[in-house]
């Protein structure tokens, strides 16, 4: 059996280093993973990739070829993927490993919300599949941005319907209590919504009642976001845990707690 987990996130919240620093722990602790490199716009993968996209999909070359310019040839060689995914799907399996990470394109949207995103992780992937859902610390650290974030982190789930996982990334960034506050958001919604009204100071324009029935669903679907640092590897074995939870069918395996 191969496990999947598929690292997605906005642009630059680490997708790639965490890709990079779960590869090498998991590997000291003697299991056999191997890293796929999905992002054609890449320039240079930090580790060394056993399957990389860019084998099939020269980004460059898509835009001189199509007359294309940078977001429009991202978009293209994105949509491109999917026109090789048997391709990247013999490789993995010939590699034969216990675990697959995989590194999604840097922009999450031209992945998780066009189609060939949900066609990758359905044809790649085996019925033990994650997701980790990265959040980036500086746009979640007040209470609109953590919500905004969830919000973003629902819709990628109802694209994949696949497990899913938060990471609460790059947290040697930040302070001890930015972490505590952040996990107190992630344990009790009217904690968050409290700290948006404060925020607004009392001129939020949809009623906390509201927000906080949308939030509470939010909740029962989501683990609490696990602060992960790719420089010290903090997190990295409280994450492998978690995943390990998941695809044992531990834990919320498809929507059950
Ligand atoms: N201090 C610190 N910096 C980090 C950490 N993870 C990533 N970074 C930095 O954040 C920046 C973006 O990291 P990437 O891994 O390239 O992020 P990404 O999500 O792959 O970025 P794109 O694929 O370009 O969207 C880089 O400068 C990293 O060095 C971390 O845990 N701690
Ligand atoms: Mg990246």
């Amino acid at each position: 059996m191969t496990y999947f987990a598929f690292i997605i996130g906005t642009a630059g919240s680490g997708k790639t280093a965490l890709t990079t620093a779960f590869r090498e722990y998991l590997q000291q602790i003697d299991l056999d993973v191997i890293a796929v490199n999905l992002d054609p716009g890449v320039r240079v993968v930090p580790y060394s990739t056993e399957i990389d996209v860019r084998d099939w999909i020269d980004y460059e070359k898509v835009m001189l070829d199509y007359e294309l310019g940078p977001n429009a040839a991202l978009v293209a060689s994105t949509d491109l993927i999917g026109t090789h995914v048997f391709d990247i799907k013999k490789e993995i399996d010939d590699f034969n490993a216990d675990i697959v990470l995989v590194d999604t394109p840097g922009q999450m949207e031209l992945f998780a919300f066009r189609e060939t995103g949900p066609i990758i992780v359905n044809d790649l992937s085996s019925e033990k599949s994650a997701l980790i859902f990265l959040i980036d610390p500086f746009l979640s650290k007040d209470p609109s941005g953590y919500i905004s974030v969830l919000f973003l982190s629902l819709s990628v789930q109802c694209r994949f319907n696949i497990p899913n996982l938060h990471v609460l990334s790059k947290s040697d960034l930040l302070l001890d209590e930015d972490i505590d506050r952040i996990i107190s958001w992630g344990e009790s919604p009217e904690l968050l919504i409290t700290a948006l009204e404060e925020g607004t100071k009392g001129l939020l324009r949809i009623t906390s009642e509201e927000l906080l029935s949308v939030i509470e669903n939010v909740y029962t679907a989501y683990a609490q976001p696990i602060p992960v640092s790719n420089k010290t590897w903090e997190g990295l074995d409280i994450l492998y845990g978690e995943l390990s939870r998941i695809w044992s069918g531990g834990m919320n395996y498809i929507t059950d707690e």
